[in-house]
């Protein structure tokens, strides 16, 4: 049965092509499944929205009779008796994604907001220190392996390397160069590449929807 995943209708240019509705686009083209998009206002947030989402955000999914939000659980959902989380590996593979949710991107989204959001350098500055920190330490972890658990690529690692791309396109991995090549090699799978150009297209077409007449 074909999955629903639910983004915004529309949102401005800066989050394009990492609205989270991305990471579930890139594990369902690694895996192979079919899904229909549908779309929430991103403006005046409506009640149905919060039936399904009770933080009014993205990404949601309804897969056959159960919604699920929050993107890691989605993550885990779908990866589930599949090859992106392997059986012998599976204790190990929900302890990576847990850690990129809450050791990595907490950490990230800390340095984001300060920077971006609220444009304080001071407050950027000590956070951009201690995301640096966390990031070294994420590095040495991966030590010379291509993946967390080695040699197989995993759900962990498609959410570590999503939530690793605005770091690493604001220069933070220029000097990490085993997780600067990690996020490469991860964002260079067709089903990143995939999923990146349908969620640009998605917001094409949003574009188009609000021109036309
Ligand atoms: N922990 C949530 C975070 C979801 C989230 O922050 N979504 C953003 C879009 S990427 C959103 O909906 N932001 C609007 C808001 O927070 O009101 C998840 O991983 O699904």
């Amino acid at each position: 049965m074909s999955l629903i995943l639910t983004t915004y209708d529309w949102v401005p240019d800066a989050p394009r092509g990492f609205v989270r509705d991305i990471r579930v686009r890139w594990l369902l083209e690694e895996l192979g499944r079919s899904y229909r998009v549908e779309t929430v206002p991103s403006r005046g947030k409506t009640a149905a929205h919060l039936d399904s989402q009770p933080f009014h955000q993205v990404p949601f999914v309804r897969d056959g009779d159960l919604t699920l939000f929050e993107s890691g659980a989605i993550l885990l959902h779908l990866a589930e008796g599949t090859g992106l989380m392997p059986d012998a590996q599976r204790p190990q593979v929900q302890q990576w994604l847990i850690a990129a949710l809450n050791s990595v991107e907490p950490f990230s989204m800390a340095w984001i907001v300060a920077r971006f959001f609220d444009k304080d350098q001071a407050a950027a500055a000590r956070r951009e220190l201690l995301l640096r920190q966390r990031l070294g330490q994420l590095q040495a972890a991966l030590g010379d392996h291509d993946w967390l658990m080695g040699g197989t690529f995993t759900v962990a690692d498609l959410l570590m390397a999503d939530i690793l791309r605005i770091p690493a396109q604001n220069g933070l991995l220029d000097d990490l160069h085993g997780l600067a090549a990690y996020v490469e090699r991860a964002t260079d799978r067709p089903a990143f590449r995939k999923a990146l150009a349908d969620q640009m297209a998605h917001w094409r077409a949003a574009d188009d929807r609000k021109a036309a007449p």
